[in-house]
């Protein structure tokens, strides 16, 4: 039985990860390819409003620990209805995922493995894009700056912990400086393509 693909889009704020899964989007869509685009974090739930008061509300505390499980909960409760679409055919487009939760985390100083620990057992992505500059050109994009973690020092942290995922057989490093959405849509592009007819191997687990 051929399954949907999982695709995830990483990268840092302001890297054009948003316009990117949208235009994804449309593209299958227009190929006649059944697809879901799921955001993470996805801000509608219980879960995801205690998270966006959190990154929006300088004043509201949390734990770096207690931030970092809300994060995962947030995956933990779509994993049912991501694996349901997958089994359905149905291309499934993760703008921001583990990576993102790993990363932003383990930038505060918490233990890598540790912030890994309890997304073991989601289902892995296919393949995951990687958007990229090589410089810090994404902290000079309109829009930079305005919740808690679009912090230029930061953001340089967050960036050596994404890439320590560089090497996973998944991962795809797309660089994005001085390029237009269209050269950055096509590249992308030729990553999806294999992908988007399905897959007939089981989804991966985290482990
Ligand atoms: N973020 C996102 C995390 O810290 N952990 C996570 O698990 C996820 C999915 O939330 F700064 C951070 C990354 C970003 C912020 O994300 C909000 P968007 O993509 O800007 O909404
Ligand atoms: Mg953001």
């Amino acid at each position: 039985m051929t399954r949907g693909a999982l695709i995830a889009i990483e990268g840092l704020d302001r890297t054009g990860k948003s316009t990117q899964t949208e235009i994804l989007i449309n593209t299958l869509k227009q190929q006649g390819k059944p697809v879901e685009l799921i955001k993470f974090p996805d801000r509608t739930t219980q879960i995801g409003q205690l998270i966006n008061k959190y990154l929006t509300d300088k004043q509201f505390q949390l734990s770096d620990q207690s931030a970092h499980l809300l994060f995962s909960a947030n995956r933990w409760e779509l994993v049912e209805k991501i694996n349901k679409l997958l089994t359905q055919g149905v291309t499934v487009l993760l703008d921001r995922y583990v990576y993102s939760g790993v990363a932003y985390s383990a930038a505060k100083g918490l233990n890598f493995q540790w912030c890994l620990n309890p997304d073991l057992g989601l289902p892995k992505p296919d393949v995951v894009l990687f958007l990229k500059f090589k410089d810090d050109g994404n902290m000079k994009r309109d829009g930079f700056g305005d919740e808690r973690y679009e912090v230029d020092e930061f953001q340089k942290k967050v960036k050596v912990m994404f890439e320590r995922f560089d090497g996973d057989d998944n991962w795809r490093n797309l660089y994005v400086d001085g390029k237009g959405i269209e050269e950055v849509e096509e590249e992308v592009w030729t990553h999806v393509v294999k992908y988007s007819d399905g897959l007939d191997s089981d989804v991966q687990l985290f482990k």
